[in-house]
């Protein structure tokens, strides 16, 4: 089975006096995103910022970023809906109606450091079966078992299509920590048929990236998720990239291309 990397290159909490590598400008992330898809990432994963950096869901700014790629390679483009702590859940929801092929939802309130984000039960609804419409592909972003709870009674509701797709977010400060063993525990809980990847948050990126990979799992890429390469040494996009590229290769994990991808997650087809 081959894996899916995912490139994340912009958060929505670091800023450039965090990393000065961190793209934050459409054209800036375009370019990270299409190095990223030469070194082998076939989704591109799309938080937006303002001039001033902040977190954004303005679907301009949003659509020239996706032009932009979209004019360079065939990568799979997946808009957050998650956006940033400061925006409202109305406001994020709306990033779905660009039609990218995928976005994230994300099913649960909870802390975020020392932050709240929001997602309500009436507006995650509402926001899976827009997704349903517009055939824009869920990712779940699950950050304790809870979560993987919340997920399944909304496919029970037939609000999320098949192969349910997931992202086990490990090491926010709210949800579960970025450990081996509670990566074990989320995994063996997926239901049959799952697709996923971890999003280990902070400095244990690269052993449980390594994990993942050795388990079946996809694995996610990126400043959105690590601002490190080492222990002091800030990265860039493509060095985080190109070092999950070769984690794959060394485990002899063939990585996808854009075509397989888009079979083994079951894109559907946008009109
Ligand atoms: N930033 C990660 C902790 C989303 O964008 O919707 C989770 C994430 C979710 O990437
Ligand atoms: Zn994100």
């Amino acid at each position: 089975m081959s894996a899916v990397i995912t490139v994340a290159p912009t958060g929505p909490i670091a800023t450039t006096a965090d990393n000065p590598n961190l793209p934050t400008q459409p054209h800036e992330i375009a370019d990270a995103v299409f190095e990223a898809y030469q070194a082998g990432a076939t989704v591109a994963h799309l938080h937006l910022r303002d001039e001033e950096q902040r977190p954004t869901a303005n679907l301009d700014v949003a659509k020239r970023t996706m032009d932009l790629i979209q004019q360079r390679c065939p990568i799979l483009i997946q808009l957050s809906t998650g956006v940033g702590l400061s925006v409202s859940f109305e406001d994020r929801e709306k990033m779905v109606e660009l039609k990218p092929r995928m976005a994230t939802l994300n099913p649960c309130s909870m802390s975020f450091g020392m932050g709240e984000f929001l997602n309500p039960p009436k507006g995650v609804r509402r926001l899976a079966a827009r997704m349903r419409e517009l055939n824009v592909k869920p990712e779940l972003e699950i950050y304790d078992t809870g979560h993987l709870d919340a997920c399944m009674k909304l496919y029970d509701e037939g609000l999320l299509p098949d192969p349910l797709q997931f992202s086990i977010v490990l090491g926010v400060q709210g949800g579960a920590a970025a450990t081996p063993d509670n990566l074990l525990l989320m995994v063996r809980r997926l239901p049959p048929g799952a697709i996923w990847q971890v999003i280990a948050v902070g400095r244990n990126n690269l052993q449980l990236t390594a994990i993942a990979l050795a388990l079946g799992g996809n694995a996610r890429a990126g400043l959105e998720d690590t601002l490190t390469l080492r222990k002091g040494v800030a990265a860039t996009n493509i060095e985080l990239v190109k070092r999950a590229v070769q984690l794959a290769k060394d485990l002899e994990v063939p990585i996808s291309t854009v075509e397989e991808a888009e079979k083994r997650l079951q894109l559907p087809k946008q009109l």
